[in-house]
């Protein structure tokens, strides 16, 4: 990485001979009167720091104190700030056509400058963000910290910024202080990619579209029923046989090893953290139809492309079952940097109670042996769960048992009831597309909800955080998953992310979002609870 120091490699006048700062310091300003900048007027269609959503903890506005975007800005990003520094410059740089390099130093005035402080806890995920007419400072514990600030600044640039090629304009960020922190560390989505099967640019393109909101963490529900979709060494046939379907029969598809480790890599350049999901005991027909050895007849069924659930059950009594698992859970584990692997345990309808029990404790151990923390549906918490794993609640009642119990015993919940996350429901009873069985969830509904209060005896010290699954058997293509999706994943992003719960607040921020996911070619729904512009 270049420096850009004692004007380096520009021709604009040289700054007063300031000193090189350290990376580590926390405010490394050059503020010698003779170069501070004259005020910045805003656009009109600048956001204020009270647009953002998820909604920061604190703003403080400096009218005075805006800070000009120009083909002479640099990006300081030393040490491990590089990453969030790439990331901005990759979101900067295609509407404004500037340069914007990515330096270790740099002394002059018009710097964005992404600093870590030294003394990072790796929990946490606040962020400073401070603009002045002489300069912005990002400042964060860790590298998730300056990501979370990377995607307010981004907000707070014209929604212009979003349009994929060079808008001709003045871009100018309203001056001021934001400080700011997540409510809880797993704010998550999920996709489907087991009923229909979506590419590697697809996955790409939503991550993109979620980080935005500071969603950290991308749950992939790699294998059900009608589809396998992961390589996995020594059991080709998954791949072969096994992902050659999806329903309504469509051709399906998988991610071969690198592919998914490009998905995970391009998800870790913004600041977000794959979860792979592997469906066991049950919604396994998939694996169950590539070897039939997996099965206690010896018989493999035919492929699956319907959509019922909790037919198909892995042979709980056969030693090959475990190898499987096994090999399985080790490879997903070793291709997946993240703390988490997902283990399914849901809808285990064909799969005795007894079975179920001797199959996870037999399955669990291996994903700890793997160096992760297992998730399973809230199922799962019959089974002997280990303290590291988290439950993840999917039910509309507000009461369960083993998840309580689960809880009391010191394990995290994840947070997903359907009828406030759930992304395959119809917005409105009147959509012609979507799920029903949860009810319609709109926005408000997915906005108007509190996760400590949602589960008897899951409270703030048991809830890891709230993630929003998208199943999809009714989703075939990428503008249905856009949405499905969106406007809802800002209000469970903000539940996720912040303490506000104004929907009347939320609604008036979320219209000033129209244009800018317009300029993304997102295709949102316009709900109509929302005032669009
Ligand atoms: C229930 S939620 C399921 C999924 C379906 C979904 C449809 C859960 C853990 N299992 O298999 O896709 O309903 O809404």
């Amino acid at each position: 990485m270049v420096s850009l120091v004692a004007n380096g490699c520009t021709d604009d006048p040289p700054t007063q001979s300031t000193p090189t700062v350290s990376a580590q310091a926390t405010s490394p300003r050059p503020t010698t009167p003779s170069t501070t900048p004259k005020p910045v007027r805003l656009p009109d269609d600048a956001p204020s720091l009270s647009d953002v959503i998820p909604a920061p903890a604190t703003t403080r506005a400096a009218d005075d104190d805006n800070f000009a975007l120009t083909n002479q800005t640099a990006i300081s990003a030393p040490g491990d700030a590089e990453a969030a520094g790439e990331y901005l410059a990759d979101v900067l740089r295609p509407a404004t056509g500037f340069p914007l390099p990515v330096v270790s130093e740099s002394d002059r005035a018009d710097t964005i400058r992404l600093v870590l402080r030294d003394d990072g806890d790796p929990q946490d995920e606040s962020y400073r963000l401070e603009v002045a007419r002489d300069g912005v400072t990002l400042s964060a514990a860790n590298p998730s910290g300056l990501f979370n600030g990377v995607h307010t600044l981004r907000q707070l640039l014209p929604a212009d910024i979003e349009r994929g090629k060079t808008v001709d304009r003045e871009w100018a960020l309203a001056g001021g202080v934001i400080e700011d922190e997540p409510r809880f560390g797993y704010r998550g989505a999920m996709l489907d990619v087991a009923r229909h099967f979506f590419g590697v640019d697809v996955v790409k393109r939503y991550i993109d579209r979620l980080a935005q909101y500071k969603i950290n963490y991308l749950h992939l529900h790699l294998a059900d029923d009608q589809g396998w979709r992961v390589e996995i060494d020594g059991w080709p046939r998954l791949t072969e046989v096994g992902a050659r379907n999806e329903v309504g029969g469509g051709k399906g598809g998988f991610y071969t090893k690198q592919q998914y480790r490009e998905i995970v890599a391009y998800a870790q350049s913004r600041g977000v953290t794959i979860v792979p999901e592997i469906d066991m005991p049950g919604h396994t027909n998939a694996a169950l139809t590539s070897y039939a050895k997996l099965n206690c007849d010896g018989t493999a069924p035919p492929p699956y492309t319907d959509t019922k659930v909790g037919f198909s059950s892995l042979c709980i009594d056969k030693k090959v079952t475990y190898d499987f698992a096994r090999d399985v859970i080790t490879q997903v584990a070793e291709m997946t940097p993240g703390p988490y692997l997902h283990i399914g345990g849901d809808e285990a309808n064909s799969t005795k109670e007894a079975d179920y029990r001797t199959f996870f404790d037999k399955v669990l151990p291996m994903v700890v042996d793997a160096g992760k923390r297992p998730i399973g549906w809230h199922e799962f918490a019959k089974a002997n769960v280990p303290r590291s794993g988290v439950v993840q609640y999917w039910r509309i009642e507000a009461k369960d048992g083993p998840t309580q119990r689960a809880a009391d015993g010191g394990r995290r919940v994840l947070m997903s009831p359907a009828n406030k996350t759930y992304l395959d429901m119809k917005y409105e009873e009147s959509n012609p597309w979507g799920n029903s069985w949860a009810g319609a969830v709109d926005v408000r509904t997915a906005y108007e909800w509190d996760p400590t209060q949602a589960l008897a005896g899951v409270g703030d010290g048991e809830v890891l955080g709230v993630e929003a699954p998208l199943w999809t058997e009714l989703v075939t293509k990428e503008d249905e998953i856009e949405r499905m999706t969106f406007p809802r994943m800002q209000a469970i992003a903000e539940v996720g992310w912040s303490n506000s719960t104004e929907w009347a607040d939320f609604r008036t921020r979320l219209s000033g979002q129209a244009e800018r996911m317009t300029a993304q070619d997102i295709a949102f729904h316009r709900s109509p609870d929302v005032p669009w512009p």
